[in-house]
């Protein structure tokens, strides 16, 4: 890749650099070059740009080590309570960028590098994602932690190191969704550092036995050992020293070969056995709002609580704290019920290991666990079958038997003879298949439980935990509406706008990015025409960015002359992609029935979409086939391609989403109400001047109400109104031709074949023309008159850029500074711990 570039860094330049005048560029460059010499063994002029690539981040990781190493050890020193984000997915991303950044090193890098003959775009765009996440729960984890080391607070997470990532996307010329491994390690990865000393040992299957003296401890025996070993990646804050721990674990057999089977000559299963250890962390699962019930799943769940746990406990034992002071030291945030058997695995070790008392054991627990829901859907509600823990996990399973009849037995004291609502709570779903619901387990062992925006708290509250907020009332629940960092978000993906806001606030971005309340001075420029004009140009040149990174990867040729429609998440029925593509071919025949002059004055558009959709989900998939193959006829037609454009970009990713989100006009987050718990792309593109076109769900809600609601376009039904609608699906169905004709001429045109083999989509359009869950009947009319609002409203290019800048404006809230303090300072009860500098020390 980068060879053919070459000779850009011959031998002279290189001698040149060596001798440069600014007086940081010769340290970068010396670090530079000697990585290149040794860390890389290479010639350094004979270098690629991925080699670039790795000597550079090499050399800014030292810059990182120092800076971790002294956050560390003052937190070892000053022993402050410390928060833990227990998470099984972080989408990080990529780390170079974002490290310069954070550290004010860009500047110098920039130059340092191209003294050598290279370029630091080029240099960056070299690094593979991160992609230890499936969507926006893995991508909250990873702004959190950028949040939590700029705001100096003792913060570590805790997750798996995959092997490999969410899966790379590709799309077949059919338009079907392929699958192919995601092997992100290959190349070496700079940014972790593997500690072969930090291990712990955990125990798979085996047997549990009751102890005899009355007391409620057991002995857990026998079974497999499975070695986790630690990989540390180093977060650093933006702007200060303080540079936190991500501790991601690898499982690995723990005497290599079964010694057993290799002397009987049987070295295949010898091998096997070793395989086995290693698969627990070999590959993320890749479904977002589905469990599959796989015992390789639960494995994972528990090799990565217990190891972050034991690690936990011996960092605590190091203070030399008596255990039951431990929730004044520890607070543990659970990311989802994924990591929930951490509930069960401290009352075991408190239990059978520190020979705690029971109750008093659940006392330390319930003060030491929060749990965030970020779903309601049923489906994606954890369970996981009696009979897998059983031979899994037989003490935990008794733990959960014992956590569950002390607590039925009080709430029977306050609900006597309320059977149902024993059925109801119980930490056991009964039936055919004994399940243990996870949600409940989370909830009565933590001390607080939250959603992660207004709504979604609420529909918590009074659905899914109903019952419980009964029993323990409203104060161990409420909301920490979600957020993203702005550092990434803004200042990384979109310079130019940063660079813009500096400039006009005159604050330096030091300042607003760590305040980012700052951006509402934005509001009295509004009518400058010149600072508009330029924050319309950047607008545009974010488009021809965007373009031109999809010439260069799919060579496609995009316009940039019109407005740019995004809808960018997984592919999932209740976040709707269905009802855009529809809107897309009503739009597409409502210019094909159009006169040439009448076509001219219409709004040109292209819409682009991304994501990847579950391997296993076929609707989903369907989807995607649709929007590809009604993209193949669209862009050809003469008639109308001048005036609509229509893209799936494929392999969807967190740096995919940094090039699209700064070019957006307008963005679509059109969930049926409800369903979406938050979103945080919606905050992205609002962040970046973009408008938000969507349902009166998640964080929408919210954004509308700092933004205006004159700078939302709202549609649809409201929550409350959904359960009626589709009782009125099932028990008194309105034929689609009636109760919607221009979706049922939609669906119709595509059974008709315009967009090629008409029956391959009918699994898909029957769940709209049966039941329809996601309502897209109800919803249609009004989507496709909000649409008509966008285009009107973007005839007024002067209006539109003044909604942009005031959209960005109001986006403080949504800086996750602000709820990683809320959770810091209303749930966890910790406070910063700066690192002093030395020279001021
Ligand atoms: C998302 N959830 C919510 N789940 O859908 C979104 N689930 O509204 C919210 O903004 C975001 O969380 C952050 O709170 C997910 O992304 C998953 O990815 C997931 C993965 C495995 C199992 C279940």
């Amino acid at each position: 890749t980068g060879k053919e570039k070459w000779p850009l860094g011959d031998e002279k330049t290189w001698k040149g650099a060596l001798r440069d005048v600014d007086k940081d560029v010769p340290e970068i460059t010396k670090s530079f070059v000697n990585h290149v010499q040794t860390s890389l063994a290479r010639q350094p002029y004979n270098l690629d740009t991925l080699g670039a690539y790795q000597a550079a981040a090499l050399s800014v990781r030292d810059n990182l080590i120092v800076n971790w190493n002294e956050t560390q050890l003052n937190y070892t020193r000053k022993a402050p309570k410390r928060a833990y984000y227990l998470s099984l997915e972080f989408l990080m991303g990529r780390t170079l960028d974002n490290a310069l950044l954070n550290l004010g090193l860009k500047t110098q890098y920039r130059q340092g590098v191209e003294n050598l003959g290279f370029n630091i775009e080029d240099i960056l765009g070299q690094e593979r994602d991160a992609g230890l996440g499936n969507g926006g729960l893995g991508r909250l984890a990873a702004c959190y932690l950028d949040s939590g080391a700029s705001q100096e607070l003792p913060l570590w997470g805790y997750g798996l190191r995959y092997k490999y990532g969410i899966f790379q996307q590709l799309i077949s010329p059919e338009g079907n969704q392929l699958e192919a491994p995601d092997p992100w390690l290959d190349n070496q990865n700079p940014w972790e550092l593997p500690r072969l000393d930090v291990t712990y040992d955990v125990r798979f299957y085996g047997s549990a036995e009751r102890a005899t003296d009355g007391s409620k401890r057991a002995v857990w025996y026998g079974g497999q050992e499975v070695l986790a070993v630690a990989y540390d990646v180093m977060v650093p804050g933006y702007g200060t020293k303080s540079t936190n721990n991500l501790r991601l674990w690898e499982s690995k057999p723990k005497r290599g070969f079964d010694l057993n089977s290799f002397n009987a000559g049987n070295y295949e299963g010898a091998i096997e056995s070793s395989n086995s250890a290693a698969a627990i962390t070999s590959v993320l699962y890749p479904n977002d709002h589905t469990t599959f019930g796989k015992e390789l799943r639960l494995k994972q769940q528990y090799f990565w609580t217990a190891a972050s746990l034991a690690d936990i406990i011996r960092r605590f034992k190091n203070i030399g704290k008596d255990i039951r002071e431990f929730p004044d030291y520890v607070a543990i945030q659970l990311n989802d019920t994924h990591p929930t058997l951490a509930i069960p695995e401290l009352m075991r070790i408190l239990v059978d290991e520190e020979e705690v008392a029971w109750d008093e054991a659940w006392d330390i627990v319930r003060n030491t666990f929060f749990y965030t829901n970020h779903t309601v859907l049923p489906e994606a509600l954890e369970k996981w079958p009696i009979y897998l823990l059983e031979n899994l996990l037989p003490r935990h399973l008794q733990i959960i038997y014992d956590i569950n009849l002390l607590f039925l037995q009080a709430v029977e004291k306050v609900y006597p003879g309320d059977r149902e609502r024993l059925a109801r709570m119980s930490l056991i779903e009964e039936g055919p298949l004994k399940q243990v619901r996870m949600a409940h387990l989370a909830c009565i062992g933590s001390r607080k439980v939250n959603g992660v925006a207004e709504l979604h708290s609420e529909l918590v509250q009074t659905t899914i935990l109903k019952d419980f907020v009964e029993f323990e009332g409203p104060n161990k629940f409420s909301n920490v509406t979600n957020g993203i960092t702005p550092r990434r978000w803004l200042d990384q993906c979109n310079p130019e706008l940063s660079n813009l806001i500096s400039k006009t606030l005159s604050i330096d971005k030091g300042i607003w990015l760590k305040d980012l309340s700052k951006i509402e001075g934005l509001l009295k420029f509004v009518d400058d025409k010149k600072f508009c004009a330029e924050w319309a140009a950047i607008k545009q040149r974010n488009k021809e960015r965007l373009a031109n990174y999809v010439q260069q990867t799919l060579g496609l040729t995009i316009r940039t002359d019109a407005m740019f429609d995004v809808q960018i998440k997984r592919i999932h029925e209740y976040k709707r992609q269905t009802l855009n593509i529809l809107g897309v071919i009503h739009r597409y025949f409502t210019l094909k029935q159009m006169k040439p002059a009448e076509r001219a004055k219409v709004n040109r558009k292209v819409v682009f979409f991304a994501g990847k959709a579950a391997p296993a989900y076929y609707i989903a998939k369907l989807t995607i086939r649709l929007v590809v193959n009604v993209a193949r006829v669209i862009n050809a037609d003469p008639d109308t391609k001048d005036y609509l454009q229509l893209y799936f970009l494929p392999d969807y990713s967190v740096s995919l989403a940094e090039v699209l989100i700064p070019a957006s006009d307008i963005s679509q987050h059109i969930s049926t109400a409800g369903t979406e718990a938050s979103g945080t792309s919606n905050m992205k593109f609002c962040l970046n001047g973009g408008l938000l076109l969507g349902t009166v769900d998640g964080a929408n809600i919210e954004i509308a109400e700092e933004v205006g609601e004159s700078n939302v376009f709202f549609f649809g039904h409201l929550t409350p109104a959904v359960e009626d609608l589709r009782y009125q699906h099932v028990y008194h169905a309105i034929p689609l031709e009636q109760k919607c004709p221009a979706l049922a001429n939609v669906i119709q045109q595509v059974l008709n074949g315009v967009f090629g083999d008409a029956h391959v989509y009918e699994p898909l359009l029957n769940t709209i023309k049966e039941s329809d869950y996601y309502l897209l009947s109800d919803d249609f009319d009004s989507y496709i008159a909000a649409l008509a609002m966008v285009d009107e409203a973007y005839l007024n290019k002067e209006e539109w850029v003044k909604k942009s800048i005031s959209t960005t404006a109001k986006m403080g809230k949504f800086s996750s500074d602000r709820a990683i303090l809320e959770y810091a300072e209303t749930y966890w009860n910790i406070e910063p711990c700066p690192v002093k500098d030395k020279l001021k020390a």
